[in-house]
């Protein structure tokens, strides 16, 4: 066990897990005390390496982080304590590993709940390699102006109101955390305040104890009185009594172990820690505060009156002081007091700052589809559990996430037929044809379904918006097939939505046939389609090919649909039209053909493409 301090305003350390909060709290705290560097040399995150981002004041700095306890040890050898933020599964064995490390002097165990038996091993290897441990079962601890661990004193207001971020005159150990950070808060009331605070931790057999801390304390010439929080149950105050009548303690200390309430029951009760428990009269509050009494600590008379306690041993100190400087005598051992300092303010996070309304910030987003913010997902604000209670289709998600609205169920019926019908056309057409090549490049499935979509365009699937847009113009501007056809035909573009290479007047196409039939049935209008047919009649006399296609008959219908289903401004149809929201039913359906096309060529194991010689005409 060290025999002074352990900590200084140059300390550094290794922090195992990464815990945002705790490692931002310990940069907020050495910005606080003017530190230089971080007190957070790495962070080690089982097997992950890289930076993590963290605030050093206003400033963002990168810690790296490591993937093994070693790693982190030989890329920082000048950080010598090892916080340990595991959970008590993996707590003893990580700890050891550190405890391993020639680099690292001081372990802190945060985990409740480690087994016994392996903190009884870290101890006796702790001790007899001359290291400390901290711990298990603790929020850590602090010398105020120059090192933190993880939580310790709580918040930043706490730390500022106990004063921690300047060395006061005064050494505290306890083994509840969180009563430490309300004592940091007590001690700064009525003293000059902390110079270094422990909290040994709750468990029955702690890293270090009560005793090894005040010794310790004893040795370090800045910390002029001691006060010291036990507990009920155990022994551990008993070895500080010890130490006390032996003689070894020549500072004065102020002590209180708190637990008397445990004779106002019945039976015997398990506090809090692990360790709270009274065994019997030794282990009881009373007996321990007699105890440390007897041997000449100030312990009052109960917990009120602690605070009063160390007041009074702290004024009786500084009114030594000055009457030995009246003197001209100042001895070792009395309050030299303390020159006030202002700390910094703390940069505020924004975060925290948005939420107490105290500053705004503009967003850099803006959706308006759906949000997974609260208890379940919204689609267009629809909640999950309804889509699926009321047995909603894909037809009316994409209602939801494309129109922003509950469409009626015939609309959403052709939405899904639409997709259905489209899902897949054989491996020979352009876009199917491309996914089998690149998937028997052996590409994923990813580039394998990419590949194919991106073929999708003016020519192969992606002429329903274009069909939608001339369809509805010409139609809106009463132009006779006639005009319209040879209009285009002037300006040199193909009538989109017209022509297939394969289906003709006599081999017609089953998907426009279903799709004009369902829509017959069910719309209350089909004006634009009846149109595109009266144009598909004159393209026919030309050629026999120039049918209305699939992407002609999606097109004109949906249409027929925007304005049929009263749903939809004039405004909106035409921003939907131009915008060209209409392709996307093309590009969601053949996307799941693409995809089994990529799984049949993968299932086939077939062999890298290569285009036949033969199949090329090579000319100059
Ligand atoms: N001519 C589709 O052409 C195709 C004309 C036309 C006026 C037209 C062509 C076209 C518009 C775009 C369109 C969607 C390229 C098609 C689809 C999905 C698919 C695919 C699959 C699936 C076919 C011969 C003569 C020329 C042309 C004239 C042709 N189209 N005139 N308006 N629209 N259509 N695309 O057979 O005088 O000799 O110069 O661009 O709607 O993609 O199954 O494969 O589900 O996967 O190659 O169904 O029609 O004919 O280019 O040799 O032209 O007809 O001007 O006249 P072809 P070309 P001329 S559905």
């Amino acid at each position: 066990m060290a025999t002074g301090n352990i900590f200084s305003n140059t300390t550094q350390a290794l922090f195992y897990n990464y815990k945002q909060l705790p490692i931002q709290r310990m940069l907020d705290f050495d910005f606080l005390c003017g530190r230089d560097t971080p007190s957070v040399a790495g962070i080690i995150n089982p097997g992950s390496e890289g930076f993590q981002k963290l605030f050093f004041g206003q400033e963002e700095i990168a810690i790296p982080v490591h993937s093994s306890i070693e790693a982190a040890s030989a890329a920082h050898p000048t950080a010598d304590v090892f916080i340990n933020f595991a959970s008590f599964r993996s707590a003893a064995a990580s700890s050891m590993s550190a405890l391993k490390q020639p680099t690292i002097r001081v372990v802190a165990i945060i985990a409740e709940g480690v087994p016994e038996s392996d903190t009884k091993h870290l101890i006796a290897y702790a001790r007899s390699n001359n290291k400390v441990i901290i711990g298990p079962a603790t929020v850590g601890g602090i010398q105020a102006g120059a090192f933190k661990i993880g939580d310790t004193a709580g918040t930043i207001d706490n730390i500022i109101a106990s004063k921690l971020y300047r060395p006061g005159s005064v050494g505290f150990v306890s083994k509840s955390g969180g009563m430490s950070n309300e004592m940091y808060n007590t001690i700064a009331r009525v003293t000059d305040g902390i110079y270094e605070g422990i909290a040994i931790g709750g468990d029955v057999f702690p890293g270090s104890t009560l005793s090894d801390h005040v010794l310790r304390f004893n040795n370090i010439p800045q910390v002029k009185m001691m006060v010291v929080l036990g507990e009920l149950g155990g022994r551990d105050e008993y070895s500080l009594v010890e130490a006390l009548k032996e003689g070894k303690v020549n500072k004065p200390v102020v002590a209180w172990v708190s637990g008397t309430c445990a004779r106002l029951f019945k039976s015997e009760v398990q506090f809090g820690h692990a360790g709270a428990k009274s065994g019997g009269d030794m282990e009881s509050a009373q007996g321990k505060n007699q105890a440390l009494r007897d041997a000449g600590a100030v312990v009052p008379d109960s917990y009120e009156a602690f605070e009063t306690s160390i007041k009074e041993t702290f004024q009786k100190l500084v009114s030594e002081l000055t009457e030995n400087l009246v003197l001209l005598k100042v001895e070792e051992g009395k309050i030299d007091p303390v020159t006030e300092v202002t700390p910094p303010p703390i940069p505020e996070d924004l975060n925290i700052a948005i939420k107490s309304g105290k500053v705004r910030a503009p967003t850099h987003i803006i959706s308006t589809i759906s949000d997974d913010r609260g208890e379940e997902p919204c689609y267009a604000g629809v909640p999950m559990s309804t889509i699926i209670e009321k047995g909603y289709g894909v037809g009316d998600v994409i209602s939801l996430l494309w129109f922003k609205r509950s469409l009626p169920r015939y609309c959403t019926q052709f939405i899904e037929i639409c997709v259905m019908l489209c899902a897949d056309h054989g491996p020979c057409v352009s876009g199917a044809h491309n996914t089998i090549v690149t998937a028997r490049a052996g590409k994923d499935l990813v580039s394998s379904l990419v590949s194919g979509l991106l073929t999708i365009g003016p020519r192969f699937g992606g002429a329903i918006d274009d069909a939608a847009r001339y369809f509805k113009d010409a139609c809106d501007r009463g132009l006779t097939p006639y005009e319209f056809v040879e209009g285009m035909k002037k300006k040199g573009i193909r009538v989109p939505g017209i022509g297939h290479r394969i289906k003709s007047r006599d081999n017609r196409d089953k998907r426009v046939q279903l799709l004009q039939k369902y829509a017959h049935t069910h719309f209350p209008s089909v004006k634009y389609m009846e149109y595109a047919v009266q144009v598909e009649t004159y393209t026919l006399s030309k050629a026999n090919n120039l049918v209305l296609n699939v992407d002609g008959a999606i097109g004109s219908l949906f249409l027929d649909l925007l304005a049929g289903s009263g749903m939809f401004t004039k405004a909106e149809i035409d921003d939907i039209v131009n915008i060209g929201y209409l392709n996307g039913l093309f590009v969601l359906a053949r996307s799941i053909g693409f995809i089994g096309h990529t799984f049949d060529q993968k299932r086939l194991k077939q062999p890298l493409y290569r285009h036949p010689w033969e199949d090329v005409l090579y000319t100059k």
